[in-house]
């Protein structure tokens, strides 16, 4: 059972993410939100196939849109309705996928 951040957490954890590193809080929800911009849909849809196998293998799933070369992604887990520490670790391996991504 994941349980919420707790405020020291998210000062070490979850604010380096934040702004420069691109994620924002969600207005009116406890969940984290950053979006993506590609070369292409190609590129944006390897991305996203990239990081649903490991998610998958995470058994942590992100709620996300795309439109052509843009991927907006949320996280936040269910069982807590917050973040947890599984979405600083989703998020973290989402970047990492960006980074490797054609952009
Ligand atoms: N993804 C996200 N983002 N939050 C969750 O709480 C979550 C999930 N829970 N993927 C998992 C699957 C849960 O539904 C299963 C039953 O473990």
């Amino acid at each position: 059972m994941a349980r919420l951040l707790t405020s020291e957490e998210r000062t070490l954890k979850l604010q380096p993410l934040m702004g420069a590193g691109g994620w924002a809080l969600v207005d009116g929800r406890d969940a984290m939100e950053k979006s993506f911009v590609f070369g292409d849909f190609v590129q944006a849809f390897a991305f996203m196939t990239s990081v649903a196998l490991k998610a998958e293998k995470m058994d942590h799933h992100p709620e996300w849109f795309n439109v052509y070369n843009r991927v907006d992604i949320t996280l936040s887990t269910h069982d807590c309705q917050g973040l947890s520490s599984r979405d600083i670790a989703l998020a973290e391996l989402i970047d990492q996928a960006a980074a490797s991504a054609a952009k």
